[in-house]
């Protein structure tokens, strides 16, 4: 078995996002993956031997509006009826939680309170990628870097091996889990994917001392923050508008999060930011990932995460390896195929999904 990256490990998206982890999505089908995702974080450290740094500090989603307030208590309802913690603080609760943020009437969006997943948190993105590595190494894996796949060998609708640059490999089952280019992935195997291709930015401050205790995502001035154990401030933007490959992002994206950063904490007015980057992810239709066979046989697609694929990793990996060991899609699974497109059976998530779609 071999998993082969074009570039180096961690230099695509698993190490440029802002690793938020959190499982309070609306949908049974969707809370179901998330939710076996933070099972699996919750002991990855001990799994891996290998400190990923999990810190259940908790997420709030900030409501400024009554309509944001009761799509915040749908969504807790939802949660705390699949079992996934979940509270709807006001405003109050809120100010309690994190100081800095300006909970009074005068800002220009108000906070009139949060959803609050207490066992939300953040990881270390870098040592994911480091963690898995070495235990899929220690299990035989080999991990091909600074190797291109090139083209897909189908033969009579199967696959039976990819082309690199380094020379072919033969497989009969192959796995695409490449976001930001799993479109162009799919077209060497003549298939059309509904996913986009979008640049997504994140920045981070100077370092400062702890000020920021949570994770604080707002949809609605669209910007996201938390703090670094170095102290930095980890913002994240949302998507650029058009389609593209480049990893850097547009200049007035930016300007919108940091605007949103400031109208949530003004006294971050004069903090300067060290870096921003970016990353590029796939965006399907119904804000919910396609995890899915096709119709090559043994080609798998796990793709579509859009801007929140960090958070699955060990669930969506778990699931992808166990349907494509047994060829049979894993039950939690199965609601993400490909065929919902044509069906109708959407799993919509905008509305959890939607800070920076
Ligand atoms: O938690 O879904 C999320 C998210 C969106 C953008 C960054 N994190």
């Amino acid at each position: 078995m071999a998993v082969i990256e074009k570039g180096w490990l961690g230099g695509g998206n698993t190490a440029r996002n802002t690793t938020i982890v959190r499982s309070n999505y609306l949908w049974d089908e969707a809370a179901a993956l998330f939710e076996h995702s933070m099972k699996l974080w919750e002991g990855l450290t001990q799994e891996l031997n290998y400190n990923v740094m999990f810190s259940q500090r908790g997420v709030l989603n900030l409501g400024h509006t009554l309509q944001d307030m009761r799509d915040i208590q749908r969504r807790v309802n939802a949660n705390r009826l699949n079992g996934i913690d979940g509270e709807v603080l006001d405003t109050r609760g809120v100010q309690d939680l994190e100081p800095l943020l300006d909970c009074s009437s005068r800002a220009r969006f108000p906070i009139m309170g949060a959803s609050w997943q207490a066992r939300g948190g953040v990881a270390r993105h870098d040592a994911v990628a480091w963690g898995f590595a070495r235990g899929a190494d220690a299990h035989g894996v080999d991990i091909l870097q600074q190797t291109e796949v090139t083209g897909l060998m189908i033969r009579d609708g199967q696959i039976y091996g990819v082309q690199t640059n380094h020379g072919d490999i033969e497989a009969k089952t192959v796995g695409c889990v490449v976001a930001g280019n799993s479109g162009v992935l799919a077209n060497m195997a003549g298939l059309k994917l509904p996913v986009e291709s979008h640049p997504l930015q994140a920045l981070v401050s100077e370092p400062l001392k702890p000020v920021v205790n949570t994770v604080v995502m707002s949809n609605h001035v669209h910007g996201y923050v938390s703090q670094s154990d170095k102290g930095d401030l980890v913002i994240g933007a949302g998507i650029d508008g058009y389609t593209g490959y480049g990893q850097r992002g547009s200049y007035p994206v930016i300007e919108h999060t940091l605007q949103a950063i400031v109208e949530m904490f003004p006294a971050f007015s004069r903090v300067r930011m060290n870096r921003q980057w970016g990353g590029i992810v796939d965006t399907t239709p119904d804000a919910s990932p396609i995890i899915s066979k096709t119709k090559v046989k043994g080609l798998y697609f796990n793709c579509g995460w859009g801007t929140g694929g960090f958070k699955a990793t060990p669930g969506s990996a778990h699931v992808f390896a166990a349907s494509l060991a047994k060829r049979e899609m894993h039950p939690l699974a199965a609601p993400f195929s490909i065929e919902r497109f044509h069906t109708g059976a959407l799993v919509d998530e905008h509305g959890a999904a939607a800070v920076a779609h």
